[in-house]
């Protein structure tokens, strides 16, 4: 297909297996990140555009979906993965850290489902896919910050879900368990993960699924966990 699909977080990790697998699929993909040098490297395989930004700023994501208007005419997807997280007990959590997480999280998924969704409400069509956690259904200690941050980012599109909904606007969410990525300063690729984690891959082959739905199918949510973990 000819589809356009931004991807956030997209220099790494899930983001990027997604965006690979969309461009794929033929979809002309978006790639964002603030990480220059790896989205050049992306862009080289899709063919796509890149472009640097921080979601959580404002401008950025309004930038992100102007320049994706002005290169293709038009958005299909918005794929809200870019996200970050770190563990702690409580007191030992800097208040900084807090804001990193929720403004990352949650104020990114806003920011850029805010500036996306007037457009899907124009051509009264589009899907936006939230990429969350098990962890926005369960709770575990030293997960304070992290947890709330991801039950914010779920009821956040839940209520966006019934929002857009009467405007032909898909809400996906989908709930990964681990998976072997650069989260919280983790390196992929152990022979331990390979039994531990999903791949980025399983969690991107879940986004194309509830992206190929049929019009008259709404997947709303998905949870994926590797077959090794207790949760
Ligand atoms: O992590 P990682 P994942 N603006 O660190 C980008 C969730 N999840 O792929 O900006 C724009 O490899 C960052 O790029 P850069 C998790 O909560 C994971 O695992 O260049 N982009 C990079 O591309 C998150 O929502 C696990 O630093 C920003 C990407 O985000 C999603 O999966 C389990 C940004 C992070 O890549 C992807 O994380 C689970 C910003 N302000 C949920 N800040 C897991 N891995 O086990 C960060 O349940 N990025």
């Amino acid at each position: 297909t000819d589809q356009v699909a931004i991807v956030t977080g997209a220099s790494r990790g899930i983001g990027r297996a997604v965006a690979l697998l969309l461009a794929l699929q033929g979809a002309k993909v978006v790639a964002v990140s603030r990480s220059e040098a790896e989205l050049a490297e992306l862009t080289c395989k899709t063919k796509g555009l890149s472009i640097v930004a921080d979601v959580s700023d404002e401008l950025d994501a309004q930038h992100v979906i102007a320049e994706t208007l002005r290169n293709f005419g038009r958005l299909d997807m918005l794929i809200c993965n870019a996200g970050v997280g770190s563990f702690n007990q409580l007191e030992d959590f800097a208040s900084a850290e807090w804001d990193r997480i929720f403004d990352t999280n949650v104020k990114g998924t806003f920011l850029m489902c805010k500036a996306a969704v007037p457009h899907f409400k124009e051509r009264k069509k589009g899907h936006i896919v939230g990429i969350t956690s098990d962890v926005a259904k369960r709770t575990f200690p030293h997960g304070t910050v992290y947890g709330a941050s991801k039950f914010a980012q779920d009821a956040l599109l839940a209520s966006l879900r019934k929002e857009v909904r009467p405007h032909g606007i898909k809400v996906t969410t989908i709930y990964p368990g681990l998976v072997d990525t650069h989260f919280n300063d983790t390196t992929p690729g152990s022979p331990e993960a390979e039994k531990t984690h999903l791949r980025p891959s399983d969690i991107a082959q879940a986004v194309r699924y509830v992206l190929e739905a049929p019009a008259h199918v709404v997947v709303d949510e998905l949870m994926l966990h590797p077959f090794t973990q207790e949760w």
